[in-house]
């Protein structure tokens, strides 16, 4: 014990060396290339993205845990050399790539972001860098983010890939962060061996499997606290992704105000600017915004947890991100034979209705004039503004907007809005509620 406790503090002073020789990265200049740029746009047109959780922990569900289901290797306290074994026995044959993008077409959904590595460490990729990967280790023997690539690519979504630098598996992750103590690793590992290593799996995602539209980085605020926190090489391995490809997004999901080399800032479970969970502490940047939400508590596949969202809340939650100029990234975690939960595609599908009727108040738009209010949100795309009311119960509305305002109609039906003009703002004469109307829906058409 005490010689363990000896080894801990060595490699905490020779982490310590290493973090002042690098804690310039996370601080390095910046600009984005034209392209890049110019994906930003179609990012923010785009405002409704799928999110897929799906590894090797969907075969055990949470195991009888609610809200746990990829975290429980670590919740569990399974040893890496036990963990391996579910490797061994997935075999997802009924994974049909073309199938899920057609489901998330349908959904109204124009990209997707999957899990390539979460904090598992196993890769859902063909790897070269390791054999703990899906076509290596598992009976299933194929790579089905090259197949999604492809049905991607075939539908006209584009495809992100959610990477965890946090690793429960892989010996080099060392020092230890807060978490993925039960895993029994050797006390002993080359940190900057495990960061070229997450470098070499970078470049075979950015490589292999055509445009990227982006890497969703996750698991950096295992070492928030520690002396690695600075050890992270972040501005070289952004480099890294923009020197292979320009256009593809950066977005790193680490709780705080977004640095150099970051493309896109994310928020977990909270509309940008609220902090319902505790750890969504970072300052809203001028950045592409994205909110990520489970449809029900967990991310990966849970056997029991039925509380799951109505789609009128997740509707409500698309437009209060919409209204906050953030696009809204919606989780699913498909089950371990590959299908998705059959709950989670009847909800898509309602989500793709209302947004084939809905949907101009939303894609193309940014964050409208007016500012999130208590009542609904406002959004806009060029001389539309769009007024989405969720909850108000007097007929008529005053919306704080100083313009001059041509024309006002309901978008459910396109009948005009009776609207006033007053010094301060607009009033607007409501039509009445439809029974299941989830968001009723003006569209102002400003003067010139
Ligand atoms: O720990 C992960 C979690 O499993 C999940 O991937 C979410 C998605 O936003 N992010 C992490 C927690 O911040």
């Amino acid at each position: 014990m005490r010689l363990c406790r000896h080894v801990w503090v060595m490699a905490v002073v020779l982490a310590a060396a290493a973090v002042s020789a690098s804690a310039a990265d996370e601080r390095g200049a910046y600009t984005p290339s034209p392209e890049n740029l110019a994906a930003r746009e179609w990012f923010q047109d785009a405002k409704f993205g799928i999110f897929l959780h799906w590894g090797l922990y969907s075969q055990l569900g949470g195991a009888g845990n609610p809200g746990i289901a990829e975290w429980i290797m670590n919740d569990a306290n399974i040893p890496a050399k036990h963990y391996e074994r579910l490797a061994r026995f997935f075999n997802p044959t009924a994974f049909d790539a073309d199938a899920w993008v057609r489901t998330f077409k349908a959904a109204g959904a124009r990209y997707v972001t999957i899990t390539a590595k979460h904090h598992e460490g196993f890769a859902m990729f063909a790897t070269r860098t390791t054999n703990y990967n899906i076509a290596d280790a598992t009976p299933f023997k194929r790579d089905p983010l090259a197949e999604l690539a492809e049905a991607c690519r075939k539908h006209g979504l584009k495809l992100f890939f959610y990477y965890s630098q946090l690793d429960w598996h892989h010996t080099d992750y060392f020092p230890l962060g807060e978490t993925g103590h039960g895993a029994e690793r050797p006390f002993a590992g080359e940190w900057d061996r495990y960061i070229d290593y997450q470098d070499a799996q970078l470049k075979e995602l950015l490589t292999r499997y055509g445009p990227v539209a982006g890497i969703w980085f996750d698991g950096w605020w295992d070492q928030k606290d520690t002396v690695m926190r600075g050890s992270w090489r972040l501005a070289q391995t952004y480099q890294l992704i923009h020197s292979l490809q320009p256009a593809a997004l950066v977005g790193n999901n680490h709780h705080v105000t977004p640095f150099p080399g970051e493309d896109f800032q994310m928020f977990e479970r909270d509309l940008p600017g609220e902090n319902t969970m505790g750890f969504n502490t970072g300052a809203v940047s001028n950045l592409p915004l994205e909110m990520a939400e489970t449809m029900n508590g967990s991310w990966g596949f849970n056997l029991i947890d039925d509380q799951f969202k109505s789609t009128r809340t997740l509707i409500r939650s698309l437009v209060a991100a919409a209204g906050r100029n953030s696009n809204f990234l919606l989780n699913t975690g498909p089950l371990p034979n590959g299908e998705l939960q059959a709950e989670n595609v009847a909800t898509l599908r309602e989500v793709g209705e209302w947004l084939t009727r809905n949907g101009e108040s939303v894609y193309g738009t940014r964050g409208g004039p007016v500012s999130p209010r208590p009542w609904g949100v406002t959004t806009q795309a060029g001389k539309r503004v769009y007024v989405h009311v969720f909850d108000w119960s007097d007929s008529q509305l005053f919306v704080p907007l100083r313009a001059k305002v041509a024309g006002a109609r309901s978008l459910r039906n396109s009948s005009p809005v009776a609207i006033r003009h007053r010094s301060d703002g607009i009033e607007l004469t409501l039509p009445e509620p439809l029974p299941n109307e989830w968001v009723r829906i003006v569209r102002l058409d400003l003067a010139e």
